[in-house]
């Protein structure tokens, strides 16, 4: 295997999920962030299955996305955002300063952890009425830990914005991000007036890559 991170020349990054997905919408956020050409192929729910035997042994947990650098392959959204950023050397996305990096990836984690949690009940179940979420009891405590991480979130930006982690974009924000879109557009929710996070949504809409892949009409 080898030990460095150069692959000049090497094929397109591939990209293998179906670009309406949450985590997928990540990965491309970040290409187009990053400049990095890729190749997308529609894998995931209403295209090709991840249950066929080729797909999970790229990805055993069946999901999308999964991307394929030169030979690599990788899952898990936030661990390729990081992997992409750190490959092109982005020190403003993704800083190699441990104590910069270690505060984008706290909310990375909390993306992942907390918020997708709420977001069972909240969205899956609450708007999707996917089975098991859309029992009535988790619904609304997915609700109410939506409404609790958020306001989390905006009493963050507010003392510390107008990024996650202060005046640069960075990594961090390409997940806050796009739960901040699926925020402003779930039913069902009474959100409170949170002004921090409006202004938070305002200022990424100012990116033509946000535009295109985050607050793009989707949840
Ligand atoms: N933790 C994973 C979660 C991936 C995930 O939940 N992917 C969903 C789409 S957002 C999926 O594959 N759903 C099944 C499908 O589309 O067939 C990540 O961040 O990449």
């Amino acid at each position: 295997m080898p030990t460095d991170n150069s692959n000049q020349g090497a094929a397109p990054l591939r990209i293998l999920g179906r670009n309406n997905s949450f985590n997928v919408r990540k990965v491309l956020w970040a290409c187009e962030e990053l400049g990095i050409p890729f190749e997308r192929e529609d894998y995931g729910r209403g295209f090709r299955s991840c249950d066929s035997p080729e797909f999970l042994e790229l990805n055993p947990a069946a999901q999308v996305p999964v991307v394929i650098d030169d030979g690599h392959v990788m899952r898990e959204s936030n661990a390729i955002v990081r992997y992409l950023a750190a490959k092109c050397g982005n020190e403003t996305l993704y800083p190699s300063y441990l104590v910069r990096r270690q505060a984008i990836e706290q909310w990375m984690d909390w993306v992942a952890y907390d918020v997708t949690h709420a977001l069972r009940g909240a969205f899956l179940g609450g708007q999707l009425r996917e089975h098991p979420w859309d029992n009535e009891w988790f619904v609304e405590q997915g609700r109410a830990d939506l409404i609790h991480e958020i306001s989390l979130l905006d009493a963050h930006l507010a003392g510390n914005g107008p990024y996650v982690t202060g005046n640069d974009f960075t990594v961090a924000d390409i997940p806050v991000g796009l739960v901040v879109n699926r925020w402003f557009m779930i039913d069902g929710l009474e959100r409170p007036q949170l002004e921090a996070v409006a202004a938070y949504y305002e200022l990424l809409s100012e990116r033509p890559a946000y535009l295109r892949h985050g607050r793009n009409g989707l949840p």
